[in-house]
């Protein structure tokens, strides 16, 4: 398979060259925010480290991390690098507790996401010829606009449709002919699902290819929507604190890690514990740099997603580092009677299971000092239907397997088809009503 590129020179330097553009951008971004982002002064002072002692990317370790808590204190723009009448547009992730974090945007920043963007979408063959459906959330979510910044810079033509309204979408998919979804992954099932309901086959749409991102998917889901809907699907990356989607991005040729765009995003995983950069290779934290932000640069921010860089060339011929698919966060992580159970562990159960459908929810709760957790998960039209002696053993082989991997006893609870509340943007999987 050829491969597109959207800046062939960039995406495959050699590291040398690509380490010596790094080193650059980087002293330059350490200086800029030393002098104008008073917290970023302050925490370099407390940790005695200066813009001139960045002589080498290992240096970068001698920086103090940025967290989301630093975002809150300094909530709107308290971390801006410029003037607001630099700053063009703003965008805020919701987030579900305390408030939002605040992202800002100058020109040349929109001008450089809207690039990567159209970088991205390339690796997974896009091209001018496409008639994108975006159906990434348009607001202050980054995936609506990001996308379609992208989409239009590269030259292909955007049906701005947002999320919601799935009937309409599936109108709109047929009549104009949609050849590209962009989607979180639970969105695109639930259009799958529709479309099943409406008698809509996917066979006879120009769907081509879904590039899903802003939430965790296994490769099991991959599977499952490529069928559902006859297309290929590919993984795509990105957060608001560092840009919105296209900080990585899979190509077509492996479906193996995703292709960090380190010309702009400098990664790092350490050890979410001591935060100790651990040596490639390792399973650990992300962390990213940003290199050529303009309004809201960030440096060591901690991503609290759980990846691994993979530094082996790429049969795509790009040399840009890939990131593993995202497993689940260090804050979702959830711990129940003192076991560490990650959402992704229960998913790989799940989706390994005949008869289950992927639409799932964990509901974890406290009963005296006990915590217990329950497995809601749909099950096929067919297998509802059958003799409750199946469904027994269904019920029981599946509490069996999360016992084997987790050594957690759970509640499993099989669920009639379309039950559990789909997803217009993100999936909710996890209810913890001890927090409330
Ligand atoms: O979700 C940006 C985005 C939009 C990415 C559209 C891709 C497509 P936030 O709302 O700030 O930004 O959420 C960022 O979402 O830290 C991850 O935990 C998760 N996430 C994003 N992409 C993936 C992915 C957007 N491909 C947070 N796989 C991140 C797993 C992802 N998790």
């Amino acid at each position: 398979m050829d491969t597109l590129f959207w800046e062939e020179e960039m995406e495959t330097l050699p590291r040398a060259g690509l380490e010596s553009i790094q080193l650059r951008r980087l002293r330059h971004l350490v200086a800029r925010v030393y002098k104008t982002v008073a917290p970023y002064r302050e925490k370099m002072d407390a940790a005695g480290v200066k813009p001139e002692d960045i002589q080498s990317l290992s240096d970068l370790a001698k920086l103090p991390f940025t967290v989301k808590e630093d975002l809150r204190e300094n909530y709107p723009f308290g971390l801006f690098t410029v003037p607001m009448e630099e700053v063009v547009r703003v965008h805020a992730s919701s987030g579900t507790t305390g408030k939002p974090t605040v992202v800002g945007y100058t020109k040349k920043d929109l001008e450089t996401w809207s690039g990567l963007m159209a970088r991205a979408l390339t690796c997974a063959g896009v091209t001018p010829k496409d008639m994108i459906h975006n159906s990434y959330g348009y607001g202050l979510f980054t995936g609506g606009l990001g996308a379609h910044y992208g989409a239009e810079r590269l030259g292909a033509t955007v049906i701005p449709v947002s999320g919601g309204n799935t009937k309409r979408q599936i109108t709109i998919m047929q009549d104009f002919c949609s050849s590209v979804l962009l989607a979180t992954p639970s969105y695109a099932l639930n259009l799958a699902d529709t479309m099943a309901d409406l008698g809509v086959d996917p066979a006879h749409l120009s769907l081509r290819v879904g590039v899903f991102g802003a939430e965790p998917w296994s490769e099991n889901m991959r599977e499952e929507v490529e069928q559902k809907l006859n297309i290929k699907a590919v993984d795509i990356y990105g957060l608001s604190e560092v840009m919105g989607p296209g900080v990585a991005m899979e190509c077509l040729q492996t479906s193996r890690g995703m292709h960090i765009f380190e010309d702009h995003f400098l990664p790092e995983i350490i050890d979410p514990d001591t935060g100790e950069v651990l040596p490639p290779g390792s399973v650990g934290e992300l962390v990213f740099t940003t290199l050529t932000k303009e309004a809201f640069p960030i440096i060591r921010y901690r991503t609290k997603d759980i990846s691994r860089l993979i530094y082996e060339t790429c049969e795509c011929g790009r040399t840009l580092v890939r990131m593993e698919k995202v497993t689940g966060r260090t804050d979702d992580m959830l711990i129940i009677r003192g076991v560490n159970v990650f959402p992704s562990q229960i998913e790989h159960v799940l989706m390994g299971t005949e008869g289950v459908e992927p639409h799932y929810q964990l509901v974890v709760n406290r009963e005296g000092n006990l915590d217990t957790m329950a497995v809601d998960v749909e099950v096929s039209e067919q297998l509802f239907s059958d003799e409750v002696r199946q469904l027994e053993n269904l019920t029981r082989k599946i509490q069996t397997d999360i016992k084997d991997l987790l050594g957690v006893t759970c509640k499993v609870r099989l669920v009639e088809p379309r039950s559990i509340q789909r997803s217009e943007g993100k999936a909710q999987r996890v209810i913890d009503n001890r927090k409330i």
